[in-house]
């Protein structure tokens, strides 16, 4: 039987990021890919190619999510961008239906075009709602402040301790992704398993961020850990998929790459 791996993510349609990415990757590493959609995010290239975004209905994801489960055995799932507080509670009243052997959330708190205040209430949702459901969380550097309550985060030893804050709230592994944001020629990540830190480094590919790195990675994880890999394992082969795939980015008519597989 095919392996198979559930994402829950918003669709992002120039296909760098959101579920488009995290599709794309799972056929790459060998895994039938079953999604369902929270969001529409639409860059607008005619103003700077910010976010416009729009909710799916609480009651469409369910039945997406119910769809999904029904067609497929599934108990590895992707959870991306949710956007709302609404779609946080459908999300994780859908998952409380079934066993998952490993929920991982990226947990994607703010999108440009959304209006800060309602990103708070999203924040402050999935921290109580999702994050004590995840198994793995793969913050990045703004995402690891906000949800360690930590001002800065500028060194390698900041990441581990903002990893431990984070799996105070419920996940039994956190991943940080320092990226290219702490100062160095590493991008260094760190993993927290609630007993010992790792770090994960690799030469850093300039310095400007690529669009939906943070995406395949946690796709990768989720198609590793799908696959029978360990987190350990599976963290440490995302990371050179994330690496092959901003060294191997794409240019397109948007102000940024996108990450994509090109020689
Ligand atoms: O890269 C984060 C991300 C996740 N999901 C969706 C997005 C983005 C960024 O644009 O649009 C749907």
């Amino acid at each position: 039987m095919s392996t198979r791996a559930f994402v829950i993510a918003g669709s992002e349609a120039t296909g760098g990021a959101g579920l488009q990415a995290d599709l794309k990757t799972f056929e790459k590493l060998g895994v039938y890919g079953v999604g369902a959609i929270t969001c529409i995010v639409s860059f607008d290239p005619a103003s700077g190619w910010g976010h416009r975004f729009v909710p799916i209905a609480g009651s469409v994801i369910a039945d997406q999510i119910e769809a999904a489960t029904s067609a497929h055995d599934l108990d590895v799932v992707k959870i991306g961008m949710l956007g709302t507080p609404e779609t946080v509670a459908t999300v994780a009243e859908s998952l409380g239906r079934q066993p998952w052997r490993h929920v991982v959330v990226d947990p994607v708190l703010i999108c440009k075009g959304q209006e800060p205040g309602a990103a708070l209430d999203t924040d402050t949702a999935l921290r109580t709602d999702i994050l004590p459901l995840a198994t793995v969380v793969t913050p990045n550097l703004f995402e690891a402040r906000t949800l360690a309550g930590m001002d800065a985060i500028e060194t390698a030893e900041d990441l581990a301790e903002a990893a431990r804050r984070i799996a105070d709230l419920g996940p039994r592994y956190v991943v940080v992704k320092g990226g290219t944001g702490l100062p160095g020629d590493d991008a260094v990540d760190v993993l927290y398993d609630g007993q010992d830190i790792t770090f994960f480094r690799a030469p850093k590919i300039g310095n400007e961020r690529v669009s939906g790195a943070g995406c395949i990675f946690a796709a990768a994880i989720t198609a590793e850990l799908a696959k029978g890999a360990s987190v350990l394992e599976a963290v440490s082969m995302a990371k050179d998929f994330a690496h092959a795939g901003i060294v191997g980015r794409i240019t397109t008519n948007a102000p940024f790459a996108a990450v994509g597989w090109h020689d």
